[in-house]
């Protein structure tokens, strides 16, 4: 048999092998397939640089890179075992499979709320995958009958490659693959939890927020709008498979450094008084002038209502939360306990959470990175101090406390864009949540920093847009902005990367007049 037939068994065998795993994830939990868990832990075990390095280079498309790495990997692993198979026999090639999935299993085993059922598809998929391999293997050479022009010894059968019956079973091999994978997407995708959230209807805020004033969003073609539409809002984490969590299983434990433990079920959380409130969230790995901040209005239970009930302790200082996925993030308790509105929240932008954004529930602090603040899919709050316990991010370089630092943004005209000489506008948005926004300058080429105009807010958690006209002759120029929060503090002109506590520097536009 030649080498690339005996490459394309195991290759079919392995697609066969991941089809059935995925199959039988749909059913058990996406979580449990091995793929998923191995990127998952790849993702976690990464040393933080290079998980920088991969957010700021593939931003959103981190998973994907990711997957597309381990893709080829698994590509050449199988390639490997069907030539191991045709050289030392088919033993040798189930022990192959075997080592993937021992090291499948590993890695599912070993995810945060994993429990021996999440095996299942691992194991069947090996066991299909054996069994792919077997059956392509002896399709792949057919016993032919000594003939005259074959002058073997009377009675005696040779064994001949049969390109036929080998393409006949990849074919076979690859549409069963195809069809238990995708079988698995949707069974994995139109269970339950899609289901709860479609037809969960949210409770009333007791305390709405007031409709948004006027004049909160100058509705400049180009500049982000005041309200992010949920479908547009970054996302930022850690998962590889979104969590899919079922409301009806979801609890809230609050315990620790605490007189009395609470735990709290979905439809206890409903019932408490829900307020509404417009926060801007921003992630730590911001780089001046990028794209990771986003303003929702948020309905939630007030985090300091369900923390007063639990009685913190006088020493503890910190709110060690985690995920049902198992990351963990920590967030001073004063903060939330200040009056400011920290909410568990259930609504975004008069909806339930979005999946990928925390449903059924997420935490929201006004004022902090979301990596000290915003965890989704939030199922514990243990009480404690930072010199006891250390969370996800902080164990990876990045600082303890993450408060927003201000910031502006130039959105109109677009960096490097071609705009007509003479008058022209700019506009962008400002942040420096739960200070506020007082103040926005515009600076052109070398001359004086004018005051932009400034867009009405809500309140100081939001971020403000802002606008300025200019007066630009032909030519290259060079924009830049920057902002005062309302403690009468101006964002600083030094730079600093992201790494540990956030970028700092004026975002500066080049652009040209014609
Ligand atoms: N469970 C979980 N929650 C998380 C994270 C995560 O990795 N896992 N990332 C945090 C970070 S770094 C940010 S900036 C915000 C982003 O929230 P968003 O994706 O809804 O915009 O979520 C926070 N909550
Ligand atoms: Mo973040």
């Amino acid at each position: 048999m030649p080498a690339w037939a005996a490459a394309l068994c195991g290759l079919t065998a392995g697609a066969v092998a991941l089809g059935v795993a995925a199959a039988a994830a749909g059913l058990v939990d996406p979580a449990a397939f091995p793929v998923a868990a191995v990127g998952n832990t790849l993702v976690d075990i990464s040393p933080g640089p290079l998980k920088d390095w991969a957010i700021r280079t593939f931003g959103s498309y981190d998973k994907a890179v990711v997957v597309a790495g381990v893709s080829v990997l698994l590509a050449l692993g199988a390639a490997g075992i069907g030539r191991l198979t045709r050289r030392r026999g088919l033993p040798y090639g189930v022990a192959g499979l075997a080592a993937f999935g021992a090291l499948g299993l590993a890695a599912v085993l070993t995810r945060p709320g994993a429990s021996a059922v999440h095996a299942l598809p691992t194991l069947l998929g090996v066991l299909a995958g054996g069994l792919a391999l077997a059956l392509l293997d002896r399709r792949a050479v057919t016993a032919v009958a000594a003939t005259p022009d074959t002058p073997d010894r009377e009675g005696e059968r040779r064994a001949e490659f049969d390109r036929r019956a080998l393409l006949g079973g990849v074919a076979g091999g690859v549409v069963l693959a195809g069809i238990s994978g995708v079988a698995g997407a949707l069974a994995g995708g139109l269970r339950t939890v899609d289901a709860a959230r479609s037809t969960l209807a949210l409770p009333r805020a007791v305390r709405p927020a007031t409709p948004l004033p006027r004049g909160a969003d100058l509705r400049i073609p180009g500049l982000s709008p005041f309200v992010t539409p949920n479908a547009d809002f970054y996302r930022v984490d850690t998962a590889f498979v979104v969590p899919r969590v079922d409301p009806r299983d979801w609890t809230l434990r609050v315990h620790g450094m605490v007189d009395r433990p609470v735990e709290i079920s979905f439809t206890d959380l409903l019932r408490r008084p829900l307020v509404e409130a417009d926060v801007t969230l921003t992630c730590v790995s911001n780089e001046v002038g990028g794209p990771y901040v986003g303003n929702a209005r948020w309905l939630g239970v007030r985090m300091a209502d369900v923390l007063r009930e639990a009685r913190p302790h006088a020493g503890a200082d910190m709110l060690l939360s985690t995920s049902a996925d198992g990351w963990t993030c920590g967030t001073p308790l004063e903060i939330v306990l200040d009056g400011r509105d920290a909410l568990f929240a259930v609504g975004m932008n008069g909806e339930p959470l979005p999946t990928e954004h925390g449903f059924p529930v997420r935490q929201v602090v006004p004022g902090l990175y979301g990596y000290v603040s915003a965890t989704k899919w939030v199922v514990d709050v243990k009480v404690t101090r930072f010199d006891r316990d250390t969370a996800y991010w902080t164990s990876r370089g990045w600082a303890a406390e993450g408060p927003i630092k201000t910031q502006s943004r130039i959105d109109v005209p677009a960096a490097g864009a071609s705009v007509p000489a003479g008058r022209t506008t700019i506009a962008g948005v400002a942040w420096a949540q739960h200070r506020g926004v007082a103040g926005v300058e515009v600076r052109v080429d070398r001359g004086e920093w004018r005051a932009a105009r400034l867009a009405v807010t809500p309140g100081p958690d939001t971020w403000r847009q802002w606008s300025i006209e200019a007066d630009l002759p032909a030519g290259g120029h060079a924009i830049a902005v920057r902002a005062t929060d309302g403690a009468g503090r101006t964002q600083p002109a030094e730079t600093a990367p992201p790494v540990p506590d956030g970028a700092s520097g004026y975002h500066v536009i080049q652009i040209t007049a014609t």
